[in-house]
């Protein structure tokens, strides 16, 4: 069935311009000014609203088993509240145990998301070495269409990539012509301090980010950087939060290394100061790591994100109820670590970065969807407007105002990072597929509509990068 989006302009990270969007089977299939409507077609009003590509949020966990319990949000919920925010597209995570096989773990996962009610895809982690983990990453991205495997370098003694892992794997990525993606902060560094903190009696959630100081985030983030370009690798950091960190990737960058980074809209507005909030649960829901950072870091992401040296922008969406973050009542480094906004991403990137004149509307589509689309090899499928592309579209009305609030927010999860904080600029129409999955105010989110979307290896890029570095490491010393 067609459907005609009249009146709008579009947005798209390059353009701004007056035209109507027809879509129908699920792609777009005109893109101008005075399209008429088909017969039968339905017809979405967006007179004075921008027409963008919908959100793609690259950095989400639905129903994550962390830290002895799961996730409170799960892939039909957690894609729904995505798109009554203006997401249509998450990329999440398969996070194999050590030792478990990563295709069984890759089964699993797609067993889970198959409820989803908007298009996903998954990043797989690697959280150990052996020739089983080199094998199943070659069957990932040959036959399963995953071009990017995430690091934790911290959470020792469960997650944690150490660096043999992370040379093992980065080497194999590039074989492979995928992206390694890591989270970064030292982990050895903040078991010993969590260690320390511990003795000394400070069992409380001030304690989370005394145990995970900018500096744990600026070593990982370098030994990134620096293991990528010895092998001649592309490498993305994620969620990246402190000025530290964003100066290792600006180094890397100007140098001509292949460095993408990452940040979390909470990131961008929130700081430590959450900590310190007399109410123990307001400050234990706002553990997450890499811990919300002292103030002043707030601003230089968001010139992270204006000089290009930042590309995207997630919410790693983690979400953990009251009666789940009180497993750490009695000590701070049993709170599961996570938070939620999924549904909240664009409006307040939309209100603290276009209202403000730190993007211009097109930067916005850029860092919420085109942008990882391109780097995670699903553009222009994903994050334009264009013929051909699949018809995920949001009509945002730069006029309308939303309070955000736990109370009436889509998520489920009981608390809200961004309370109370009022947006102007909203998405008043969700199309995902074609389909009106948000309008006027009512989800129409459909359980199982969500399609796992395979993302093709880089091999083009990876070789023109590989014989440049190759040339640049000697593998012989000449006699
Ligand atoms: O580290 C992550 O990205 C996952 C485990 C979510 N939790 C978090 O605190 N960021
Ligand atoms: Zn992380
Ligand atoms: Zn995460």
């Amino acid at each position: 069935m067609a459907l005609l989006v009249k009146g709008g302009t579009v947005v798209t990270a390059d353009t701004t311009t007056r035209a109507d969007v027809l879509v129908e089977d699920g792609v777009i299939i005109a893109v101008g000014e005075g399209l008429e409507a088909p017969v039968g077609a339905e017809v979405v009003d967006a007179g004075g609203c921008y027409v963008m590509p919908g959100g793609i949020d690259p950095h989400t966990h639905m129903q994550l088993p962390f830290m002895g319990t799961v996730a409170s949000e799960d892939f039909e919920s957690g894609t729904a509240a995505a798109m009554a925010g203006g997401t249509t597209t998450i990329i999440d995570f398969v996070i194999p145990n050590p030792k478990e096989r990563l295709m069984d773990a890759y089964r699993t996962w797609r067993g889970w998301a198959e409820k989803a009610t908007c298009d996903y895809g998954f990043h797989v982690a690697v959280t150990w070495w052996d020739d089983s983990v080199y094998e199943d990453m070659g069957t990932l991205v040959t036959e399963e269409g995953v071009n990017s495997f995430k690091h934790f370098m911290a959470y020792k003694n469960a997650i944690m990539a150490d660096d043999e892992i992370l040379y093992n794997s980065f080497s194999r990525c590039l074989e492979l012509g995928a992206i390694p993606t890591c989270h970064a902060e030292n982990g050895e560094l903040v078991f010993q301090l969590q260690k320390k903190l511990l003795a000394a009696g400070i069992t409380g959630p001030e304690a989370h980010p005394l145990s995970r100081p900018p500096e744990a985030e600026g070593e990982a983030a370098n030994r990134a950087i620096r293991m990528a370009e010895v092998i001649g690798v592309p490498v993305y950091l994620v969620h990246v939060s402190a000025q530290q960190a964003l100066d290792e990737i600006t180094r890397a960058r100007s140098a001509g290394s292949r460095v993408y980074g990452e940040v979390l809209a909470g990131h961008l507005m929130i700081d430590d100061s959450v900590y310190r909030n007399e109410d123990w649960y307001t400050a234990a829901a706002h553990v997450m790591s890499p811990p919300f950072r002292p103030k002043g870091n707030q601003e230089a992401l968001w010139k992270g994100l204006q000089s290009g040296n930042l590309q995207t922008t997630a919410t790693d969406h983690c979400c953990f109820c009251e009666s789940q973050k009180s497993m750490g009542r009695d000590d701070f480094t049993k709170i599961p670590n996570g938070t939620g906004g999924v549904e909240d991403r664009m409006a307040v990137l939309w209100d603290q970065g276009v209202n403000t004149g730190r993007l211009t509307m097109n930067e916005f589509v850029a860092v919420t969807s085109a942008n990882a689309a391109k780097i995670f090899n699903l553009y222009p499928r994903k994050g334009d407007v264009r013929v051909g592309a699949d018809a995920d579209l949001v009509v945002w009305d730069p006029k309308a105002t939303r309070t955000i609030s736990a109370k009436t927010h889509h998520q489920k999860v009981d608390f809200n990072i961004f309370e109370g904080m009022t947006c102007t600029g909203v998405p008043v129409h969700t199309l995902s597929q074609g389909k009106l999955t948000w309008t006027g105010g009512e989800l129409r989110a459909e359980k199982g509509a969500g399609r796992y979307l395979k993302r093709p290896n880089f091999q083009p890029v990876f070789d023109a990068v590989s014989k440049v570095n190759a040339a640049r490491v000697p593998t012989s010393v000449a006699r």
